[in-house]
C-alpha cells in the first residue's frame, strides 16, 4: 500500500496517525496518509527557521532563481510521475491536468524566478534641511517561514503558485496539502531533495484543519505568514489564528460568480464560454461560474443551447474516451452538491437539465458523480443563487439593461471573478469598472498571465498574487535612507 509521508528537513517522514486517501473517480484507496501533530509541526518549524539562517538565507538571488529553475525541470522531466499523482487523486480527465494542473505547477516556479531576479526597488533623491542630499532606496527582505495551506481542487497548480514566490522571494515554506490530495505536495518533496534545494526550506505537512496539522502551523508563533486558499469560513478560522503576534495573510476564498451575456455578444462564443466557466473541472473551480445572466432578447435561446452542450458533456473517469465531465471531490461533497440539487426544487427551480446523480457502470462504479445541472426561474433570494456550491451547476435568469446586470452581479457577499459576453467595447469597460470583483473576463474565462494580479474582492480575499503583487506579501520592504 503506497505510504503518503510528511517530509521535513529533506526527509520523509512516517506518524503513528494514518488517513485512507480515495480516488474520488471509483472509490479505490490510492494509499494511507501520515497525519503530522504538533511535535512534527514543530520540528519543521525548527528545520524552516535554520535553513533561513543558513544556506538558503545565504544563498545569492541568482543561485536560488537558477535552483528553482532547476525544479520546474524536474517536474516536467518527472511529468507523468505528476500527472499520475494528480488523476489518482482527484479523478479529473487527463486532458485537463495533463494541460493546466501539471505544465502551470511547474512554470509557477520559472515565472516567479524571473520576476524576483528582475524587479527592481524604488529609490530617492532628496535634498536635507541642511542643504545637502539624502538618498532613500528600498530593500527587500524575505518575510521568513511561510504557512501555505492548500485546497484540493487545483492541488499542485495552487500549492506551487504560492510556494513558487514564496521560495524565489527567499523565504522558506510549510505546506499542508488538502487532506483529499496529499500526493503532488509529496512529490515534490523528492524534486526538491533531486535539485538540491537546502534542507528545511520546502517542508510538507499532512492532516486536516481544526484539531490537526492546519491548525497547528496557522497557531504556531514561529510561522511568519499564512497564505492560504479555501473557503471565506476556514479564512476566518485562519484570520483569527494569525491574529496572535499579528502575522499577515494572503487569502484567496470563496465566490459566487457571475457571468453575464449581453445580446450582442457573439452567441457561439458566450455559450462555449459559460459552458466552460460553469463545468470545468466539474465546477470544482473558484472562478466558475454559478450565477448567469442573459439578456431577455437571446434568453430562451441561450438556456436551450447551454442544456445541448451540458447534455452532450461525456462524463466518467480521467481516461474515458471523450471526457468532459470527472467525479467530485469526495462523497463528502457529493452529498453536498446534492443537497443543493435537491434545495433548487425544493425552492422552486425549473430543472432545465441534471439535477442527479448519472449511471455509472464499469471501473467508474462507485466515483462520486454527479449531473452537470441547470436551472432557471428562482428568485436571488434562492440559496443556490447566495451560497457556493463548487459543483457542476449553474442558474441562469434574463435581465434587460446594463445597470440591472451590474446590480444582480454586485448583489453578492463575495467578489472573486466575472465574465462579460459582449462586442460593445465601450460597454465591457463599464462593466469591468462597476462589477465589484477582484477579475473581470471580457469575452473569456480563465485566461491567466502569470504576471498579473490575482485575488478577490469583499468576502473572496485578501490582497493580491501574481507577478510583482505577490512580493508584496512574501517580501518586508525595508526603506533605508543614507545622508551623503
Ligand atoms: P477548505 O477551506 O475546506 O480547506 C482548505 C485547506 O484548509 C485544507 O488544506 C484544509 O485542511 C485546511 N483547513 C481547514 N480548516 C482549517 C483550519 N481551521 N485551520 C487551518 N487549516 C484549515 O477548502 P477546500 O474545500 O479545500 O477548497 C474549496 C474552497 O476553496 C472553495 O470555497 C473555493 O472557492 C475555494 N478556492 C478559492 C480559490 C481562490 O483562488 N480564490 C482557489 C481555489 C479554491
Ligand atoms: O490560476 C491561478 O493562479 C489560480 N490561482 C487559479 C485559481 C483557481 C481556483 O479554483
Amino acid at each position: 500500500m503506497k505510504q503518503f509521508l510528511n517530509f521535513i528537513n529533506g526527509e520523509f517522514v512516517a506518524t503513528g496517525k494514518t488517513y485512507e486517501n480515495r480516488n474520488p473517480a471509483n472509490n479505490a484507496v490510492v494509499g494511507m496518509v501520515h497525519e503530522a501533530g504538533q511535535a512534527e509541526v514543530d520540528a519543521a518549524v525548527d528545520a524552516a527557521h535554520t535553513a533561513l539562517k543558513g544556506d538558503w538565507g545565504r544563498m545569492s538571488v541568482v543561485k536560488r532563481t537558477e535552483l528553482l529553475h532547476a525544479v520546474a525541470d524536474e517536474i516536467n522531466r518527472r511529468f507523468d510521475d505528476f500527472l499520475a499523482a494528480e488523476l489518482a487523486d482527484t479523478g479529473k480527465p487527463r486532458s485537463l491536468a495533463s494541460h493546466i494542473d501539471i505544465p502551470r505547477g511547474a512554470a509557477n516556479f520559472k515565472v516567479f524566478a524571473d520576476i524576483v531576479k528582475n524587479v527592481p526597488t524604488e529609490s530617492f533623491q532628496m535634498t536635507t534641511p541642511d542643504g545637502g542630499t539624502a538618498i532613500s532606496y528600498g530593500l527587500r527582505t524575505p518575510l521568513g517561514v511561510v504557512g501555505v495551506i492548500c485546497p484540493w481542487n487545483l492541488p499542485l497548480l495552487l500549492m506551487t503558485w504560492k510556494v513558487g514566490p514564496a521560495l524565489a522571494c527567499g523565504n522558506t515554506v510549510i505546506v499542508k496539502p488538502s487532506e483529499e490530495t496529499p500526493a503532488t505536495a509529496t512529490l515534490l518533496g523528492e524534486v526538491m531533495n533531486a535539485v538540491g534545494i537546502p534542507k528545511g526550506v520546502y517542508q510538507v505537512l499532512h492532516g486536516f484543519g481544526p484539531g490537526s496539522a492546519g491548525e497547528f502551523i496557522t497557531k504556531h508563533p514561529g510561522v511568519n505568514g499564512i497564505t492560504f486558499t479555501g473557503e471565506t469560513r476556514t479564512g476566518e478560522a485562519i484570520m483569527a489564528a494569525a491574529a496572535k503576534g499579528v502575522r499577515p495573510v494572503s487569502f484567496e476564498l470563496g465566490g459566487k460568480n457571475a457571468g453575464i451575456v449581453f445580446a450582442d455578444a457573439d452567441f457561439d462564443k458566450a455559450v462555449a464560454g459559460i459552458m466552460r466557466s460553469a463545468f470545468e473541472n466539474c465546477g470544482q473551480v473558484c472562478l466558475g461560474t454559478e450565477r448567469v445572466y442573459v439578456q431577455r432578447p437571446i434568453f430562451n435561446e441561450f438556456v436551450a443551447a447551454l442544456k445541448a452542450k451540458a447534455e452532450a458533456l461525456k462524463i466518467g473517469g480521467p481516461d474515458t474516451p471523450g471526457v468532459g465531465l470527472g467525479p467530485l471531490i469526495s462523497a463528502a461533497h457529493k452529498a453536498k452538491v446534492l443537497g443543493y440539487y435537491t434545495l433548487a426544487k425544493a425552492e422552486g427551480a425549473t430543472v432545465v437539465t441534471g439535477g442527479g446523480v448519472p449511471v455509472m457502470e464499469g471501473e467508474y462504479a462507485g466515483g462520486h458523480f454527479v449531473q452537470p445541472t441547470i436551472w432557471t426561474g428562482l428568485p436571488e433570494s434562492a440559496s443556490v443563487i447566495r451560497e457556493e456550491i463548487f459543483g457542476p451547476c449553474c442558474h441562469i435568469a434574463p435581465f434587460d439593461t446594463e445597470e440591472e446586470a451590474v446590480a444582480l452581479a454586485n448583489a453578492t457577499d463575495y467578489g472573486l471573478a466575472t465574465s462579460v459576453w459582449t462586442q460593445d467595447l465601450g460597454r465591457a469597460h463599464r462593466m469591468a469598472a462597476a462589477i465589484e470583483v477582484g477579475l473581470c473576463w471580457i469575452n473569456s474565462w480563465f485566461l491567466r498571465d502569470l504576471r498579473t494580479a490575482f485575488g478577490g474582492a469583499k468576502a473572496s480575499g485578501i490582497g493580491r498574487e501574481g507577478g510583482v503583487h505577490s512580493l508584496e506579501f512574501y517580501t518586508e520592504l525595508r526603506n533605508v535612507m543614507v545622508k551623503l
